[in-house]
């Protein structure tokens, strides 16, 4: 599939997508999201690929939501025939086992910051501002927004920034642990290439299968996470790169990862 709302490219072992409608600030449209789930299928697939980037072109917007003018003239009916925001989830999200880091360089609204969300972090620009402005537009989050934001921040700042549209800065978004990092803006790319780079480094099944474990928090409860956790790590035990990685230990060695 050739693209034409995004741009793809390999940097070793890291896949870096990047949204690709500046003159729109990224907004998110259908032909957006086909072809993002297109690139993460094909990421996914992949053996040589271990970790992937996302982030906004132009120095503005990692995207500014769902795209307002595709919207505006939608009947209803086709928003709730079609399941409008599901594939999102199914066809992104779910079957996407390996990692993947949203670089935020910018306006990360509506959708926008759905999808941030939907990474497995974030690492932000000093000039990145988070925000669920749909109630301004009469309506609400639909792709996770009230659900991932609220178990990122908690009720308090999920709640006033849902009902207020308020945009919530860098700094903020760090310390109220929606973010793991914050950069300068000029440094996002290369810094988040470089975290990428070592997931991509990690022995292959340990990095998804932390990613799981990690994501099973928000899923289910303790008890049964904790059991879940417990025998994914069993699990772990016997791949060649559990052998190789205490054996290397042991040895005073780097370990050599087949990714088996
Ligand atoms: N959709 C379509 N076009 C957009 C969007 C958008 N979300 N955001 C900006 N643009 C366009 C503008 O229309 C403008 O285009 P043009 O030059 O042709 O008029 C261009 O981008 C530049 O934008 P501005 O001139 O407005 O730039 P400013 O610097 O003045 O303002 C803002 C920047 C504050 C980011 C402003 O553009 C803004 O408020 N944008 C809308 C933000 C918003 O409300 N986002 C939520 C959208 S609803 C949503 O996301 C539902 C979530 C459900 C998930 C859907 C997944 C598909």
């Amino acid at each position: 599939m050739s693209y034409e709302t995004i741009l793809v490219e390999t940097r070793g072992a890291v896949t870096l997508i990047t949204l690709n409608r500046p003159q729109a600030l990224n907004a998110l449209n259908s032909q957006v999201c086909a072809e993002l789930i297109d690139a993460f299928a094909a990421f996914e697939a992949d053996n040589s690929q271990g970790c992937a980037v996302l982030t906004g072109s132009g120095e503005k917007a990692f995207a500014a939501g769902a795209d307002i003018k595709e919207m505006a003239e939608k009947p209803a009916a086709d928003f709730f025939l079609g399941d409008f925001f599901a594939e999102w989830q199914s066809s992104i999200v779910k079957p996407t086992r390996k990692p993947w880091i949203a670089a935020v360089n910018g306006f990360a609204l509506g959708g926008g910051c759905e999808l941030a969300m939907m990474a497995d972090f974030i690492i932000a620009s000093d000039t990145a501002r988070f925000g669920q402005p749909e109630i301004k537009l009469g309506v609400a989050p639909g792709m996770g927004g009230s659900q991932r934001l609220t178990r990122a921040v908690g009720k308090a700042k999920a709640m006033e920034m849902c009902l207020t549209g308020r945009m919530m800065g860098a700094q903020e978004a760090e310390s109220a642990g929606l973010v793991a990092r914050v950069v300068p803006l000029a440094d996002l790319l290369e810094d988040t290439l470089k975290t990428a780079a070592v997931i991509a480094a990690m022995p292959r099944m340990a990095a998804m299968v932390n990613k799981e474990m990690v994501n099973i928090a928000f899923e289910t409860t303790l008890e049964q996470s904790l059991l879940t956790e417990r025998r994914l790590f069993q699990i772990l035990t016997a791949t060649q790169d559990k052998a190789e990685g205490m054996a290397a230990f042991v040895e005073k060695r780097k370990p050599v990862w087949t990714g088996r």
